[in-house]
């Protein structure tokens, strides 16, 4: 999969954007930006062992969730990096609970970006691989002023670019805008992502899974019979399958978009709507596997067709491989719930 020509994420995005529909440069300015807060986030992320950014930061996050000061510091960074380069007219992060305004002679930008900081924290600690991910729309209010909650409640279709950056044994960039899906390797020698993986494309057919089975009992039972057929010994479909699970959704996802796989994060009778959030986890991811020829749905319905409602609602996700997302929505929807 590695690529050989020296190609920057710069030269990449400039190359490629003549693909991106409208381009005017202002995407690739915007990618740009993003790809320089990833860079001092993953410098914040590699050294975290050595300083004391481990650990709590005491505060709780909008959701409750013990806050770590790696968290906090992507957060800051993402929003320095881009709240005055001028594309913007409005962003979203998992971190605040309202929309973030720009400055205002920064604000009347035609993108809105939504992103989750840095997504998998509570695995900070024990040095597991976290990620980055961004989703990218146009703006749908008028263009002579900030942004609004509208601008980012749109539909994932509407998403121009969406990417993540995994910060495991090397930091990896993987970004879609419409035109595939390109994967770049930080060389921390000289501060550049390089093309390390053009055109990456799913295999349609996989035979990993990835699910946190500690959440059994309380599944759809057309979901535990699904995986106990993913258990059984059938050579012919590649059975039984192999469980690879993480518990950081940028990681897991990014293994199985390389090596094919699907991953589940449901709904179940003590969550309804599973626990991941659609419009800065679950949208851009949705896009990226769709666009390596994957799937991403809820179980039901395509992600990137749900209308969001709430900016950190919650969307249960089944995501990956093709024909293995399809058999699972098969296992579920033959298996009618009783409303009780
Ligand atoms: P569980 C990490 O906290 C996260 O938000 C995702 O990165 C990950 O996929 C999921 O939660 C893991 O959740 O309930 O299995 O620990």
């Amino acid at each position: 999969m590695g690529s050989t020509q020296f190609m920057t994420l710069g030269r990449h995005i400039i190359e490629e954007q003549s693909k991106y529909s409208g381009a005017t440069g202002e995407l690739s300015k915007l990618l740009h930006d993003l790809s320089l807060a990833a860079k001092v986030i993953s410098l914040e992320v590699n050294k975290a062992g050595l300083v004391d950014i481990i650990g709590f930061t005491g505060d709780n996050n909008i959701h409750g969730e013990q806050v770590k000061k790696l968290d906090m510091l992507a957060h800051d960074m993402l929003i320095k990096a881009m709240d005055h380069g001028g594309h913007l007219c409005v962003m979203a992060s998992e971190e605040e609970e309202d929309i973030i305004q720009i400055p205002q002679k920064f604000n009347i930008g035609k993108y809105v970006l939504l992103f989750d900081p840095l997504d998998g924290s509570s695995n900070i600690d024990a040095n597991i691989s976290i990620g980055t991910i961004f989703s990218i729309y146009r703006r749908v209010s008028p263009g002579d002023g900030p942004g609004t909650m509208k601008d980012c409640l749109q539909a994932g279709i509407h998403q121009v670019a969406a990417g993540y950056v995994v910060y495991g044994s090397s930091t990896m960039l993987v970004y879609t805008a419409g035109a595939g899906v390109h994967g770049f390797t930080l060389d921390p020698a000289f501060g550049e992502f390089l093309l390390s993986h053009p055109n990456i494309q799913t295999p349609k057919k996989s035979k990993i899974y990835s699910i946190n089975e500690g959440n059994y009992l309380y599944w759809h039972p057309g979901l535990k019979k699904y995986i106990k057929y993913l258990q059984e010994e059938d050579k012919a479909t590649n059975r039984p399958y192999s469980s690879r699970y993480i518990g950081s959704m940028v990681a897991d996802i990014h293994r199985n978009l390389l090596y094919g796989g699907i991953f589940m994060y449901p709904a179940d009778s003590r969550n309804p709507y599973g626990k991941l959030r659609l419009q800065y986890e679950c949208n851009p991811m949705a896009f990226i596997v769709e666009q390596a020829g994957g799937r991403a749905s809820n179980g039901k319905m395509r992600i990137l067709e749900i209308q969001p409602e709430k900016l950190h609602q919650r969307m249960p996700i089944f995501i990956g491989s093709e024909e293995d997302v399809k058999t699972v929505e098969k296992f579920m929807a033959e298996v009618v719930v009783p409303v009780n």
